[in-house]
């Protein structure tokens, strides 16, 4: 999977996706992330990305022609997303449904903004990854690469798939212990020591329960309630 990037603060991008789980991917050959400097085919002097906007009023605008030029110049794979506040908040599913395409682009917008042409003739979308205000796209476009590189078949090994059987069901993980038994007086539950690996799933599939319950109630209703065998699976371990 080919993913492009056009940012002024290529290096970042770089030394990130070039570490830990995304450089392994692409040292394997699984994905193929590449960085571009919105600078690249600026020809004046101060190698311009910005200006004021017309109109008046504070801070700085992308400006039309560096972008489309970056772009331009790369023919880089589709669609091409601009990051920011608007268009569709990247979930689960969205990053899945990147995943399973052949790759994509991500423009990082900063200052004020970027020029309104450039949303209405270069990209094909925006994407966003929540609401809240960022200084720029870069940070909002390392969470995208993440969230969807993780699930390219190979990229996670072959021990555990990236699609994580909980959050695939709509739950939260279920709580995870490795030794010490006792910490500070703190022990690990002796289901997870028994031995009894049927029993220690269903204990698990409960304890996802009852802590979506109690914290993320709005995914227990996405998925339509509690259904008879969870509620069975809560009362199982008196979580109900
Ligand atoms: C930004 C101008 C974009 O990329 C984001 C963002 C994505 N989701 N939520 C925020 O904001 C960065 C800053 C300035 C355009």
């Amino acid at each position: 999977m080919r993913i492009d990037v056009f940012t002024i603060f290529p290096d970042l991008v770089e030394g990130f996706t070039s570490r830990a789980l995304l450089g392994k991917a692409q040292d394997k050959g699984l994905l193929d992330i590449r960085a571009h400097d919105l600078r690249s085919e600026t020809v004046d002097p101060h190698r311009s990305v910005d200006d004021s906007p017309f109109g008046g009023g504070a801070g700085m605008v992308l400006m039309p022609e560096p972008l489309f030029s970056a772009v331009e110049a790369v023919d880089p794979p589709r669609p091409l997303f601009l990051m920011g506040p608007g268009g569709r908040t990247l979930d689960q599913g969205f990053a899945r449904e990147l995943a399973a395409g052949e790759g994509f682009s991500l423009l990082c917008g900063r200052y004020e903004g970027v020029d309104a042409r450039v949303v209405d003739h270069l990209v094909d979308g925006e994407l966003s990854i929540g609401d809240y205000v960022l200084a720029g796209g870069e940070v909002a476009a390392l969470v995208v690469i993440e969230a969807v590189g993780r699930l390219v078949p190979g990229v996670m090994g072959n021990t555990t798939s990236g699609d994580d059987e909980s959050f695939s069901e709509g739950l939260l993980e279920y709580p995870h212990y490795t030794r010490p038994a006792e910490f500070r007086g703190w022990e690990v539950p002796d289901v997870l020591r028994s031995g009894d690996h049927a029993r220690i799933a269903r204990w698990r599939r409960a304890q996802a329960l009852a802590r979506t319950v109690s914290d993320r109630p709005d995914l227990i209703e996405a998925r339509g309630g509690l259904t008879e065998a969870d509620r069975k699976a809560l009362a199982e371990f008196d979580l109900d």
